[in-house]
C-alpha cells in the first residue's frame, strides 16, 4: 500500500497493554488466509504483520505491537521500536488507515499501567488522527453486561480516559471474540483516509530525536519523575540505613565500652590482688627476716653463756691449778722442812756419833 496506488489496500496497527488481547484479535481476524508473521526487521522482532488477507474487497494488512508495560523491555525500548517501524514505514509511504486501540473491560481499575500506555497511545497518535482510532474493549466474557456497560460508561465519559479521544471522533467498540466482532471492528477502518500519526512526523518530517517528539518527551518526564522518585526513594533507603549503621554502631562503641569498662576493672582487680600478694610476701619476708634476726640473737646468747661457762671453768681450773700448786708448794716446803729437819737430825747423830767422812 502506498499514498497513491491500490486505494483497496489498508494497513491498521493494533496498540494497547500488554494482555489486552491484540495478538488474539489479530490472529483472529486473519486467520482465514493468512498467519501472524513476525518481524520485518531482526532487530523489530516484538513488532508482527499479520496479513495481507481479503476482507470486504480490501486486502488488509495488521500490524500487532508490544504494549508500553511489556515485562522484558523498557518503555524507552519499545517507544524506539514502534515510533522506529512507525516512521520508516510512513517513509516508504505506507500511512495507516486506521488504529485500534485496546482495552480489557473487565480491569477493576484503571490505574497506573493502563494510564500510561493511553498517554503514550496518544502522544503517538496527536489528535488529528484520533478519527481514525477504534478503542476496542475486549474480555466481555469475564464480566457481567451490567457491570461491563457501567464501566464501558465510565471510561467514555471521564477526561482521564478516552473521553477527550471520543470528543476529536475516535469510536468505541466492543469486541466479543468473533470472527464476525473482529471484521466488523477492521471494517470500520479500512476505507478511512490514511493518516499520518504524529510520531511519524515528528520523526520524518520534522527530523525530531525520538526522545525530541511528543510521545518521547512524555517518556522522557515520566522517566525523569521515575528517577526522581527513585532517587528520592534512595536518599530514604540511604537515611534510613546510615540511621541503622548509626545505631548499630552507637550499640558497639556501647558494647566496646562496657568491655573496656571490664577490662580495666578486671586490670584493676588483678593489680590489687598482685598488691595484696606483694604485700603479703612483703610481710612474709619481714617475718623471716625478724625471726632470722631472733635466731641469731638467740645463737649469740647461747654462745656468750657459753663463752662464760668455759671462762668460769677455765678459771676454775687455773684455781684449781693454783691450789693444786700452793699444795705441792706447801707439801714440798713440809717435805723440805722434813728433810732438812731430817737432815738436821741426821746431822746431829753424826755429830753425837763416832766421826767418819762424809762425801
Ligand atoms: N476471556 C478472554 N480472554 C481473552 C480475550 N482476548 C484475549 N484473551 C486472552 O488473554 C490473553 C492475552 O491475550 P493476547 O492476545 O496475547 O494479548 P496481547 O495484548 O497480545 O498481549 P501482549 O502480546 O503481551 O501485549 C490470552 O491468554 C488470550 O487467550 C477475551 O476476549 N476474553
Ligand atoms: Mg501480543
Amino acid at each position: 500500500m502506498s499514498k497513491n496506488e491500490h486505494p483497496r489496500s489498508a494497513t491498521i496497527a493494533v496498540m494497547g497493554a500488554t494482555g489486552s488481547g491484540k495478538s488474539s484479535f489479530v490472529n483472529l481476524a486473519s486467520q482465514a488466509n493468512h498467519k501472524v508473521g513476525h518481524g520485518l526487521r531482526s532487530c523489530t522482532s516484538d513488532i508482527a504483520v499479520a496479513g495481507p488477507f481479503e476482507l470486504d474487497g480490501s486486502s488488509v494488512t495488521l500490524i500487532d505491537t508490544p504494549g508500553f508495560d511489556d515485562t522484558t523491555q523498557t518503555d524507552t525500548d519499545i517507544l524506539n521500536l514502534i515510533a522506529t517501524f512507525l516512521a520508516e514505514q510512513y517513509q516508504r509511504g505506507h500511512i495507516l488507515n486506521g488504529i485500534i486501540y485496546f482495552h480489557r473491560i473487565s480491569d477493576v481499575k484503571v490505574g497506573g499501567i493502563s494510564a500510561r500506555n493511553l498517554r503514550m497511545f496518544q502522544k503517538l497518535c496527536g489528535e488529528a488522527t484520533l478519527k481514525n482510532v477504534v478503542i476496542v474493549t475486549t474480555m466481555w466474557d469475564r464480566i457481567g453486561l451490567e457491570d461491563g456497560e457501567l464501566r464501558e460508561r465510565e471510561l467514555a465519559t471521564d477526561d482521564a480516559f478516552f473521553k477527550p479521544m471520543l470528543d476529536n471522533n475516535a469510536r468505541m467498540e466492543r469486541h466479543h471474540r468473533t470472527l464476525e466482532s473482529a471484521h466488523g471492528i477492521v471494517c470500520q477502518l479500512i476505507n478511512n483516509q490514511p493518516l499520518a500519526m504524529q510520531i511519524q512526523e515528528e520523526i520524518a518530517d520534522q527530523k525530531l530525536d525520538i526522545l525530541q517528539t511528543s510521545a518521547g518527551e512524555d517518556l522522557n518526564k515520566e522517566i525523569l519523575e521515575q528517577a526522581a522518585k527513585h532517587a528520592e526513594e534512595r536518599r530514604a533507603r540511604e537515611a534510613a540505613i546510615r540511621a541503622e549503621i548509626a545505631a548499630r554502631e552507637e550499640i558497639a562503641r556501647k558494647a566496646a565500652e562496657a568491655e573496656l569498662r571490664r577490662i580495666r576493672e578486671e586490670d584493676e582487680r588483678k593489680k590489687r590482688e598482685a598488691e595484696r600478694q606483694a604485700e603479703e610476701a612483703r610481710a612474709e619476708a619481714q617475718r623471716k627476716e625478724v625471726e632470722y634476726i631472733l635466731e641469731l640473737l638467740r645463737i649469740e646468747e647461747a654462745r656468750r653463756r657459753e663463752e662464760e661457762r668455759l671462762e668460769e671453768e677455765r678459771r676454775l681450773l687455773e684455781e684449781t691449778i693454783r691450789e693444786i700448786n700452793r699444795e705441792i708448794e706447801r707439801i714440798m716446803e713440809e717435805e723440805t722442812a722434813r728433810l732438812k729437819r731430817e737432815l738436821m737430825s741426821l746431822r746431829e747423830k753424826e755429830n753425837n756419833s763416832p766421826p767418819c767422812s762424809i762425801q
